[in-house]
């Protein structure tokens, strides 16, 4: 199982500093991240708003379970304190494994509710469809499509709209 689809989000202190401690926590996994955007705060409107990024990383040893624990190894890095009263409020860092495809290219299906994958929200989710478009221009959702159709319709098209691209921050691999 070797290719994922990461997505970065932070919302709390220096919010460009911590997307980039993933960057560099992922390593020489990582093969191409988007470009920055500022997003409204999604689930819970009172927290600040988000940076958000994606990252296409591939490892031929990663088995989907190696990418959670890289995930998470990031998000240590970063200081994440978890909320157990507040699952979708503010955080240093936030990295989700959205997707992974193994050596045959097949999409990875896992109903783990560790390691749900495809990941059950993305499909609802401006910030993590528009920043993946930029690094998979022809990419699919599996189960769901095509990104840009699902980006450019309802319920989502009104949630793209609100996002910033900021060309002023840039995240780049330093591997
Ligand atoms: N992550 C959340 C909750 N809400 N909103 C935005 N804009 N971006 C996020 O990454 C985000 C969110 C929980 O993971
Ligand atoms: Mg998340
Ligand atoms: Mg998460």
């Amino acid at each position: 199982m070797s290719r994922a689809v990461l997505s970065i989000g932070s919302n709390l202190g220096d919010r460009l500093g911590h997307l980039r401690t993933a960057v560099a926590t992922l390593g020489e996994t990582v093969r191409v991240v988007s470009g920055v955007y500022e997003t409204p705060p999604w689930g819970d409107a009172d927290q600040p708003a988000y940076l958000n990024a994606a990252v296409l990383a591939l490892d031929p040893a990663a088995s989907a379970r190696d990418w959670l624990t890289r995930a998470r190894a990031a998000e240590q890095a970063a200081d994440r304190v978890r909320d157990p009263q507040r699952r979708f409020g503010p955080r240093t860092l936030d990295v989700d494994v959205i997707a992974v495809w193994d050596d045959a290219g097949e999409p990875v299906l896992s109903d783990d509710p560790e390691l749900t994958l495809p990941h059950p929200r993305a499909h609802l989710r401006a910030f993590v469809l528009r920043p993946w478009i930029d690094i998979e221009p022809h990419g699919r959702l599996p189960g769901h499509g095509w990104l840009t159709d699902l980006l450019n319709a309802e319920p989502l098209a009104g949630d793209a709209l609100e996002l910033s691209p900021r060309p002023d921050l840039a995240l780049e691999s330093d591997t």
